[in-house]
């Protein structure tokens, strides 16, 4: 490749393309979209899937559906693609995510740069070049000037070593990996392991069509009901009217989600009208639970004022005492882990075709031939599903086997953990981006505004070192440890390190390394430090 000056010269050769862009969900589609269609570079999606939908195409368990509100887990970028879509449901189905990102790709003619099936196995940089090879499970290298991860957070399926599983006489599933054709329960005994959002899910179908459901819980969790309904056509037409101020709001705010949060803290007000509003907010239902005041995510008191409500309510819906009480979270503060919503999860218990065993007491020590066994009990299974979570934020990155300058690689890197600057840039990894990558808000938000803040923010940057002439960007070892400290510090301002097993410390995954993983600052506060790293001429980037 000749030495660069102009865009065209950077970016219009035959034999590299400009960029490769690993991973078709919501980020890898915009994020072509934009190069291509913006930038006019040669851009590609390497995808290991045989269609778009990233995390909502492999995810298809039981009862899989998104958390937040349909109309704003979606994209804004095109005025007119949200204004013909129309979703059916408060909050999306799987299946139907996964229409919406092939809608996406049909309208804007994506998948013709789109390789599906291409499991990237290995990517390698090249000082002398300024190129990456990125090499896929079949063989083929493919080369490209800027590599771009679009891997998402929640990819890399964790299925815990338990002794025996190997054994195992009947199926097992982890809920990140459902066979496409389904799975029928029907007349069988089934356990299902974890009690995170995915368990808090599937519980309830699984239940409904299994023989007998054992859900094998270790920490108990706080749920909000969902309230899932169709959208009527009133409710459709008010909220596309209302897109522009929607968005706008849902991009000025700390979450990316567009319920709106009083100024008040939860002991500003009486108890009475605490309590009040509580129920209101449980009656309404879903993930706006956490914004009922203020300080919920920061003052432990005014958190354990919702934490009780949600023990309380824990205890009124399920009958057995003994039950209720397992179920009742008492070792972390609400939302101090991503806290699930639920459609009948806790009324789930009161069935009679249904046991809670608990884990945490009496640990599961193997699986055998017929079943689980913990030690106190053995429990006689036809399936075992393992919703057991992911191995989160550095899973699916580390999974790329990824070699930077000079032969380093980023598992060595990160082997105490992760360190970038914005989440966006490793040091040491030039030309790579990582779209919601540890230091990200990202998981911390509803992801596509935050997914459309950090493609934005990356295109931006891109398309200024083609105007400058730059073929090569790297961060800065220094300013990658002053953001990882900041983010550090942002999660400290916060309750979420006091659920110290949750994922995004990395404490979920034996061995791995406990860094507070996400940025907890805000959206928003994220946006306009990320704007003004761009405006100060990329500060804290290299360029040459
Ligand atoms: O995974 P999790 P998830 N023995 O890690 C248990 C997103 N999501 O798939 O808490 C016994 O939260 C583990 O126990 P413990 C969302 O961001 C979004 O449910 O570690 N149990 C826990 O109960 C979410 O947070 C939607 O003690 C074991 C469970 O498995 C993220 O995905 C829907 C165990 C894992 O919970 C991950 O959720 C679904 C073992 N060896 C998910 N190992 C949306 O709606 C683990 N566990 C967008």
């Amino acid at each position: 490749i000749a030495d660069p000056v102009t865009r065209d010269e950077i970016f219009h050769t035959d034999e590299i393309v400009d960029a490769i862009i690993i991973g078709a969900g919501f980020s890898g589609l915009y994020q072509l979209y934009q190069l291509r269609e913006e930038l006019g570079l040669k851009a590609i999606v390497l995808e290991a899937g045989k269609d778009v939908g990233g995390t909502w195409y492999w995810n298809r368990y039981p009862g899989a559906r998104c958390d937040s509100e349909s109309y704003a887990y979606s994209y804004s970028f095109d005025p007119s693609l949200e204004q013909e879509w129309s979703w059916s449901e408060r909050y999306p189905g799987a299946a139907e995510i996964r229409s919406y990102l092939e809608h996406v790709a049909d309208r804007f003619d994506l998948r013709r740069n789109i390789h599906f099936g291409a499991k990237v196995v290995g990517a390698s940089f090249d000082d002398a070049t300024n190129l990456w090879t990125v090499s896929t499970l079949d063989g083929a290298d493919f080369r490209c000037r800027f590599l771009i991860t679009a891997v998402g957070c929640i990819s890399s399926a964790n299925v815990p070593h338990i002794a025996g599983l190997a054994d195992f006489k009947g199926e097992w599933y982890h809920t990140g990996h459902w066979p496409h054709e389904g799975v029928d329960f029907s007349g069988l005994r089934v356990g299902l392991i974890g009690t995170g959002s995915t368990g808090i899910q599937a519980a309830p179908e699984i239940a409904r069509e299994a023989a007998h459901l054992t859900v094998f819980q270790r920490t108990a969790n706080y749920s909000i009901p969902a309230h899932n309904a169709p959208l009527g056509k009133d409710e459709i037409r008010a909220i596309k009217e209302d897109y522009p101020a929607i968005r706008k709001h849902m991009r000025s705010n700390s979450n990316g989600h567009p319920y709106q949060m009083p100024p008040e803290g939860a002991l500003s007000v009486s108890s009475e009208e605490r309590e009040r509003r509580y129920e209101d907010a449980w009656a309404k239902g879903g993930l706006g639970f956490r914004a009922v005041f203020s300080d919920l995510l920061t003052d432990i008191k005014a958190n354990t004022t919702a934490s009780d409500f949600i023990r309380g309510k824990i205890r009124s819906i399920v009958k057995d005492p003994e039950t209720a009480s397992l179920l009742t979270p008492t070792d972390h503060p609400f939302a101090s882990k991503r806290p699930p919503i639920d459609t009948n999860y806790f009324e789930t218990f009161n069935r009679s075709n249904v046991t809670l065993v608990d884990v945490r007491a009496a640990p599961i020590q193997s699986i055998t031939a017929t079943g689980i066994r913990t030690t106190n009990a053995d429990y006689e299974l036809d399936a075992i599903v393992f919703a057991t979570g992911f191995d989160a934020m550095t899973g699916p990155l580390l999974a790329l086997n990824l070699i930077g300058s000079g032969g380093r690689t980023l598992r060595d890197d990160w082997s105490t953990g992760p360190s970038t600057l914005l989440g966006v840039q490793t040091p040491g990894y030039p030309n790579l981006f990582t779209v919601t990558g540890p230091g990200s808000p990202s998981v911390l938000c509803n992801m596509p505004v935050a997914i459309e803040q950090h493609t934005r923010w990356i295109t931006a940057c891109i398309a200024y070192m083609a105007d400058k002439g730059y073929k090569r960007i790297e961060a800065d070892v220094d300013a990658a440890q002053a953001w990882m400290a900041h983010v550090d510090a942002a999660a400290k301002n916060t309750l979420l390190p006091m659920a110290n097993h949750s994922w995004y410390l990395g404490a979920n995954i034996p061995g791995k390394p406990r860094v507070f993983m996400p940025y907890a600052g805000g959206l928003s506060n994220f946006a306009s430090k990320s704007d003004d790293i761009a405006r100060a001429g990329y500060q804290g980037f290299r360029m040459s």
